[in-house]
């Protein structure tokens, strides 16, 4: 069994993606059973129904009702009470049957699942035996069009990493239909080229930020944090198969925490 956490700022695109997946794998791999699990108490409308939902347990929209909480207390209420119910969630899971994927989607306020515990938590308790896990971490085309972007999204997905201890990263450019594609190949030449990032942020950025972003950006190339960025539009489903083919490898080449 093989988990996979898709996870990325507010809107970067990862219920999008995890339907796209879902249907791709779906529809390509029918062999391959897969399940998927919403962990976002609060969202409203999924473009794909999921076969597990937090809602079920824990809803943003009851706690407020019964609190009178604001929408942001709820949210971290919500987030923490997830803790509560690991035990039912792998209930589910076993009903599936031993599925051989099941991608798990993430809620916005990536700072709430990631850095307090429940997302950590989960990702151990659901982490047993053989089962090998992942993140899938989106980057989204219109945070990463400058330099400063970039490094703003690179210091997300570290701490991500941080958090989630270094399991395996699968890092990718989301919305890649709203950039031109003399954008989105100088974006990625940034994360395949340690020196472009550095190049790009002496040439972009000005002044005292530039000295900030040029020290940052030295940091991350020396962690190994800048890695390839993989180009999809989950919306059109263009390079869909390109990331089921990376999510495949992490099966066989689990050596590396950045992909
Ligand atoms: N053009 C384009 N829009 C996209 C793509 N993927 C997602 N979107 C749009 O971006 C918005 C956010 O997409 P979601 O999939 O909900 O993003 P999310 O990360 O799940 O959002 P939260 O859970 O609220 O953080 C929606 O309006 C999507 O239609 C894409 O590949 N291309
Ligand atoms: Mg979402």
């Amino acid at each position: 069994m093989q988990i996979q956490y898709i996870i990325g700022p507010a809107g970067s695109g990862k219920s999008t993606l995890t339907k796209a997946l879902l249907d791709y794998i779906r529809a390509y791999n029918q062999s391959i059973s897969v399940i998927s699990i919403n962990l976002d108490p609060a969202v409203q409308q999924l473009p794909y129904t999921p076969d597990i939902d937090i809602q079920d347990y824990v809803s943003v929209q009851e706690i407020i009702d019964k609190t009178g909480l604001g929408p942001n207390g709820a949210m971290i209420a919500a987030t923490d009470k997830m803790i509560d119910y690991i035990e039912d969630l792998k209930y589910e899971i076993d009903q599936y049957n031993d599925p051989e994927i099941i991608l798990v989607d993430t809620p916005g306020q990536l700072e709430l699942f990631s850095f307090r515990n429940s997302g950590p938590m989960i990702a151990n308790a659901l982490g047993f035996g053989s089962v090998q896990r992942g993140i899938i971490f989106c980057y989204d085309s219109l945070l990463c069009g400058t330099p400063n972007g970039m490094i703003s999204t690179l210091l997300l997905a570290s701490s991500v990493g941080f958090r989630f201890a270094n399991l395996p990263q699968l890092n990718l450019l989301t919305k890649k239909d709203l950039l031109s594609e003399e954008k989105t190949n100088r974006i990625l030449s940034w994360m395949e080229d340690d020196f472009a990032l550095l190049d790009a942020i002496e040439t972009l950025e000005h002044g005292i930020l530039r000295e900030y972003t040029v020290a940052l950006g030295r940091a991350f190339v020396e962690f190994g944090a800048v890695s390839e960025l993989l180009p999809v539009s989950a919306k059109y489903n263009e390079g869909v198969d390109m990331v089921w083919g990376k999510i495949q490898q992490i099966v066989n080449d689990d050596t590396s925490p950045y992909y």
